[in-house]
């Protein structure tokens, strides 16, 4: 590639509460599903980076976790990868969806706080009334200063490129960060574990999923076939049983969804094992937390 002095690189952070589509817009910016999306709540525990490279400018995304109030030592850690992503954005990308109620006074200080140029990006427009995306404008350009406001849908993709020119508008200009092949930063079985926690999110009710973690113990290529084995944990011995479900049939579901979605990652067959194991109480134990990457 040939580097001009004009060429712009720099990071760009998606902020948002839990489910206003911050994941869904990534993928749909980089043009590829790298992070997982599902209708829960707290999907995405970590900040995830999708690089977007190009001959003239390099956009390195973050999607990170939504911002809310810590209720356990897991959010406290996922908060804190929400402010490492806003303390190395150039531009920040304040995602809300526009039939989310108006944040509480927690996520506006954090949004507050910030000088580097924001974009308000007001999602899901598909599914309200332009008179109730015209009062989100509203409501959020009287509080704080945006570059732009932009009315997009992650799901449909609609807007997307204007969003796209605001932020290379605002990128500095700079060598690139990364090799313009890397799409992430993160090994493919980081993104292996995440496709089995999609399935346990959208497999599971009630507070299971948010007490379940995903740990790949084997990761072999055989040529032929990818033989992965990952342990499921879950914080109770009752939790065990929901995931296992009546003869195996929830662990089967789970593992033959996942799978799927793995060898479209991997363009290979793959062999999925999974076991599930308990961690009494592991949302809240700072050395399970660091064994799962926290
Ligand atoms: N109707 C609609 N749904 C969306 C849109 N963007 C995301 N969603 C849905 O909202 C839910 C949460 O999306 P996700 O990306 O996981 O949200 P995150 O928690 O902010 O990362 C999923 O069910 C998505 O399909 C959109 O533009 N329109
Ligand atoms: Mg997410």
């Amino acid at each position: 590639m040939d580097i001009s002095s004009s060429y712009k690189a720099g990071f760009v952070s998606i902020v948002g509460k839990p489910n206003a589509g911050k994941s869904t817009l990534l993928n749909a910016l980089l043009g590829q599903k790298l992070c997982i999306t599902t209708p829960k709540a707290q999907t995405t525990r970590h900040r995830i980076l999708g690089i977007d490279s190009t001959e003239t400018y390099q956009i390195i995304y973050s999607d990170t976790p939504g911002v809310i109030i810590p209720k356990y030592k897991l959010h406290e850690k996922m908060m804190s990868f929400v402010g490492n992503a806003l303390e190395d954005a150039d531009v920040i990308i304040v995602l809300i969806a526009a039939d989310e109620q108006f944040p509480e006074d927690a996520f506006r200080e954090i949004i507050q706080k910030q000088t580097v140029p924001k974009i308000l990006a007001i999602n899901k427009t598909d599914i309200v009334s332009p008179e109730v995306v015209a009062q989100k404008r509203e409501e959020w350009s009287s509080l704080f200063q945006f570059e732009a406001v932009e009315e997009i849908s992650a799901l449909k993709k609609m807007n997307l490129d204007t969003l796209k020119a605001k932020l290379i508008e605002l990128l500095p200009e700079s060598p690139p960060f990364y090799d313009p092949e890397e799409v992430t930063d993160r090994p493919e079985r980081f993104f292996v574990a995440e496709l089995i926690r999609e399935q346990l999110f959208l497999q599971l009710e009630d507070e299971v999923p948010y007490s379940t973690e995903v740990n790949i113990t084997q990761f072999k290529d055989k040529g032929e076939i990818v033989s992965i084995y990952a342990e499921i944990y879950v914080e109770r011995q009752s939790q065990k049983g929901i995931v296992i479900g009546k003869q195996g049939s929830k662990l089967k579901l789970i593992g033959s969804r996942a799978r799927v979605n793995i060898e479209k990652l991997l363009e290979k067959k793959v062999f999925l094992e999974l076991f599930v194991k308990v961690r009494d109480d592991w949302k809240n134990n700072p050395g399970n937390l660091k064994h799962f990457g926290y």
